[in-house]
């Protein structure tokens, strides 16, 4: 099993991630949110790129739905909640659809449209995931959201850490930027003290958002990977 890294939502080439697994990440804040969510025992997640498409989607039936996501990392005018998984408890979520638009994360799902599995990763569901990916046994793409179309450290730790997890399950092959995302994590398993040197985790920090930056560098404390298929996001496995 081969696997590569695309470094941001910006640098998906539809020819990279057709027909392969793909594991999106968007450790902060998005997918997150999205596994969270699934694992409190939500419906579903739609993602959409805007907001007028989200509040387009829930105009009738409104109480059916949870609007959620952010732009500049706060929450949007008009949504139930914003882009912390901390909101998306079990009393808030069970049972209910929810829409999130996001600057990075959503983007980055969708991007990825033409895989032949579209996976949702972080930190907090990275064993999950690399068993996924192990049982799919096909040539892997980890597609890093990335922050603001570029590179993201956070994103690019976690992709080390989910590699990590697959090299103590099966026989993987490594590229030169997989290589480097595996080594970087290595030499640096403490991520709460590694990803303070993304410029995002500054962003959140300046929000006081502390008890967020805590809950997404958790290690495998979640044990479901949600898939993306036909515009849904929900456990189909
Ligand atoms: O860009 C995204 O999708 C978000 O996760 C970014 S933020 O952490 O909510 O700012
Ligand atoms: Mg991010």
């Amino acid at each position: 099993m081969k696997i590569d890294i695309i470094i941001s939502a910006d640098d998906i080439k539809p020819q990279k991630v057709q027909d392969k697994t793909v594991l999106v990440i968007d450790m902060l804040r998005a997918t997150s949110v999205i596994t969270t969510a699934a694992a409190n025992g939500c419906k579903e997640v739609i993602p959409l790129l805007t907001i007028e498409e989200a509040m387009e989607l829930v105009r009738e039936n409104r109480e059916q739905y949870i609007l959620g996501g952010e732009r500049k990392a706060l929450k949007i005018e008009g949504f139930d909640c914003s882009n912390s998984p901390l909101e998306y408890s079990s009393e808030v979520v069970r049972d209910k659809t929810i829409v999130l638009t996001t600057t990075n994360g959503t983007r980055a799902i969708k991007g990825s449209e033409g895989a032949s599995d579209i996976l949702i990763g972080a930190m907090i569901n990275a064993e999950a995931a690399a068993r996924r990916i192990n049982q799919l046994n096909k040539d892997v793409v980890i597609v890093n959201a990335g922050t603001y179309n570029e590179f993201s450290i956070d994103d690019f730790i976690c992709s080390g850490y989910i590699i990590d997890c697959l090299i103590n399950m099966t026989h993987v092959e490594l590229m030169d930027i997989s290589k480097t995302a595996h080594y970087i994590y290595k030499n640096n398993e403490d991520i709460f003290s590694f990803i303070k040197l993304a410029s995002h985790y500054k962003r959140i920090k300046e929000l006081g958002l502390d008890e967020d930056l805590k809950y997404c560098c958790q290690k495998s404390i979640i044990d479901i990977v949600p898939e993306y298929k036909n515009g849904k996001i929900e456990l189909y496995n």
